[in-house]
């Protein structure tokens, strides 16, 4: 005899073959029971926005690019010349708190060097 029992979400469902020794299903023989997994959402992710501004040294945005992001000096250089073009740019993507100590950091290093560079953090839209 089988049986089957199912989650509310079928997208999300597995096959487990009963036993008797397995006390978290049923322990009729043949049963078949669709369990959910355990859903694992992705965290939202947010932009690290970089600002231009006309005072701070493009020298110093590429270290800061290099520092806190891992880029490359080429790498480096190509964004801070989109952000000197258009007005701002994004630096990285990564989950909300990351995201912001990034920010954070960015912001504290170019104030502790007296230069006015900021930069912001933007929700992904999707
Ligand atoms: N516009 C600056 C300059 O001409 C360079 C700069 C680039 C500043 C990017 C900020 O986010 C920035 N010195």
């Amino acid at each position: 005899m089988f049986r089957l029992c199912q989650g509310n979400d079928q997208k999300n469902v597995k096959l487990i073959q009963s036993s008797d020794s397995n006390s978290d299903i049923s322990s009729d023989q043949g049963t078949i029971v669709l369990e959910d997994k355990p859903e694992l959402k992705e965290p939202p992710l947010y932009q690290v926005v970089l600002l231009n501004d006309d005072f701070t040294p493009m020298d110093f945005v590429i270290y800061i690019l290099q520092s806190i992001f891992g880029y490359e000096h080429e790498r480096s250089t190509q964004i801070m010349l989109a952000v000197h073009t258009k007005g701002k740019g994004v630096c990285g993507i990564f989950p909300k708190e990351i995201a912001e100590m990034k920010s954070h950091e960015i912001n504290e290093m170019a104030k502790a060097h007296e230069h006015p560079l900021i930069s912001e953090i933007e929700p992904m839209t999707d």
